[in-house]
């Protein structure tokens, strides 16, 4: 029998099957393999309501293990759009949400950034075109969950089983946004406090719920944006494009000449922060990539030359 992960405690998972719930632990294989199911995973049941299988995953959404460790972190699966949640007060931050961007688009799920609290804010309109000049045709929802508004427009995905993951800081409210929408206080969320604290998380694990025809997955804020891996190519397609015109393949976009990074800063056609983030955020991937194949201290030898430099000066130019 097939289920679907709703929700994982600490050795069971709460499956959702056709027409009950129930909990179930996974194999002793799965466990000595570190298979472990995540929500939004379609897995197979056995007679005796184990978990015997994960099927293969369509979207995974994951980020880095916290801590030292290297180790890829699944968040949660087989969801098709994920809602990047950001407040329009305190939380609002661009390069947040090109991180956060660059993070969903290597899931292979659809982005869409919905900017919560409308009703506590004077500067919707301008916050809504500084992230329009970095969204690139990302769909931007500005709601309030107090008010109602922009409430439909969600509702909207809610749809052919289509499966949305919310992600987003702590307090953002994106437990308040699932609870309006399932028309109940299901889910426990801050008190109403007069400013937005950045205490305690409310939500503490992952879950999923069905609202109309799809189905909703509400995750604890999270508190930094680690990177597993990231696709760049989406989020930062104008860098990139840039980047290509440059007339050295393995231009540093320092003094070099026919520099075409510089040229658009320059004519204002790019951002100095926004060239900041994609370098940051490149200089991250690739440390990554660099522990994952390398190990550690290579990764580390290489990010201490990227900062002094020394590349640049051993460097032999290459024509395109
Ligand atoms: N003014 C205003 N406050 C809101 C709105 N939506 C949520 N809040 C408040 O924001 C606070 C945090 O909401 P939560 O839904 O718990 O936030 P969360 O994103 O789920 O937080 P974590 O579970 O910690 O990740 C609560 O006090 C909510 O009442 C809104 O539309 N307007
Ligand atoms: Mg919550
Ligand atoms: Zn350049």
């Amino acid at each position: 029998m097939k289920g679907r992960i709703i929700s994982v405690f600490k050795n069971l998972y709460r499956v959702s099957m056709e027409n009950r719930e129930l909990n179930a632990p996974i194999t002793g294989n799965m466990i000595k393999s570190a298979n472990f199911p995540v929500v939004g995973d379609y897995v197979e049941i056995s007679p005796e309501e184990q978990i015997i299988k994960i099927y293969p995953r369509k979207t995974i959404l994951s980020r880095k293990a916290a801590g030292k460790e290297i180790k890829e972190q699944p968040i949660v699966s087989n969801i098709d759009f994920i809602f990047i949640v950001t407040s329009l007060n305190k939380d609002f931050n661009l390069a947040r949400l090109e991180r956060y961007l660059t993070m969903v688009y290597e899931s292979g799920a659809k982005p869409c950034f919905i900017l919560t609290k409308a009703d506590l804010d004077d500067e919707v309109d301008q916050k809504v075109t500084s992230l329009e000049e970095i969204a690139f045709g990302v769909p931007i929802h500005v709601i309030s969950t107090y008010e109602g508004r922009g409430i439909d427009e969600i509702k909207d995905y809610l749809k052919d089983e289509k499966t949305i993951g919310l992600i987003g800081s702590s307090g953002v409210g994106k437990s308040t946004l699932i609870n309006r929408l399932l028309g109940n206080e299901i889910i426990k969320t801050k008190e109403i406090r007069t400013i937005d604290d950045k205490g305690k998380h409310t939500t503490t694990r992952r879950e999923m719920f069905k609202v109309g025809d799809g189905y909703i997955i509400d995750t604890p804020g999270m508190r930094e944006i680690q990177m597993w891996s990231g696709d760049t190519s989406s989020s930062f397609e104008d860098v990139e494009v840039l980047v290509s015109q440059c007339r050295f393949s393995d231009c540093t976009h320092g003094n070099e000449p026919g520099c075409a990074i510089n040229k658009a800063i320059e004519n204002g056609d790019l951002k100095k922060e926004r060239l900041a983030s994609y370098l940051k955020l490149k200089r991250e991937i690739k440390n990554m990539e660099n522990k994952i194949n390398h190990g550690h201290k290579f990764a580390e030898k290489e990010k201490i030359k990227t900062m002094m430099g020394c590349l640049d000066k051993k460097k032999k130019i290459i024509h395109r």
